[in-house]
């Protein structure tokens, strides 16, 4: 999928294995049976190419579709659903109202649910840690809650009791929370922190294995052994750039 037979379509993705909003956009690149070439970045020493793509941030995903570029991992999950409806699966709902309540909650899942998980991630204290975990939790309980309105409502063209968000089959809000699972396992295997508990949250946690069941996940997604390496880098380069001070 990620080879460099994508003459036809003209698209880079400049990514990182593990950051699920550059996972976000390979999911729909591969939902869209689109093939591109993937060019892995190295966020401790930006490549000339993703700061001069995305100058506001520089940061990943950037889609370059004919040497134009695509920032923000939603507004290309978007722009990919949009640019080819025809090919492989539609990730947005059909319906306005049905796409406005996925933008909805996936703008949520960004502004809450990640600096909330991010921050058990980061946290210099247990105690700071464990406010975090209250915060993470407190989003996933609106999530459940959000799975089932939306599960078994028609807008989503799944209806009652849709195994995803996206109906039947995954569409932009499995995107935006599924890119999160590898994380997910990391924060259990790094902290014994169960992001989406099937106590609190039998609904999600139904869904998150099934999500991690589909041929996109298994085709897309790392294990959380690689999240883990990774978050053991970022910890590690932190600790000297502090030493360094
Ligand atoms: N809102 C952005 C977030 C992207 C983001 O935070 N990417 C991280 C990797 S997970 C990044 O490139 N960080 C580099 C930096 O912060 O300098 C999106 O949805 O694309």
């Amino acid at each position: 999928m990620a080879d460099a037979g994508n003459e036809a379509e003209g698209l880079r993705l400049l990514g990182l294995h593990v950051s699920p909003f550059a996972l976000r956009a390979r999911m729909a690149l591969s939902l869209k049976g689109l093939s591109y070439e993937y060019v892995e970045q190295d966020l401790f020493h930006k490549s000339e190419l993703l700061l001069a793509s995305n100058p506001v941030h520089n940061k990943v995903p950037v889609l370059i579709h004919d040497g134009r570029p695509i920032c923000e991992s939603l507004v290309v999950v978007e722009y990919v659903d949009e640019v080819w409806p025809a090919t492989g699966a539609a990730i947005l709902p059909a319906e306005p109202y049905g796409r406005a309540t996925a933008r909805f909650w996936a703008a949520y899942i960004d502004d809450k649910l990640f600096p909330a998980w991010m921050g058990v991630m980061k946290a210099a204290t247990e105690e700071a840690r464990a406010e975090k975990v209250r915060e993470t939790h407190a989003a996933v309980l609106n999530l459940e809650k959000a799975f089932a309105e939306i599960s078994s409502s028609s807008s989503n063209g799944g209806g009652n009791g849709a195994a995803f968000f996206g109906g039947d089959s995954v569409g932009y809000l499995d995107l935006a929370l599924g890119c999160s699972l590898p994380w997910f396992g990391a924060l259990r295997a790094m902290f014994g922190v169960e992001v989406i508990d099937a106590a609190r949250a039998p609904l999600l946690a139904a869904w998150a294995e099934r999500f991690g069941e589909t041929a996109v996940a298994k085709e897309v997604l790392p294990e959380p052994d690689e999240a883990v390496a990774y978050a053991k880098k970022i910890q590690a380069y932190r600790a000297s750039a502090s030493a360094k001070k």
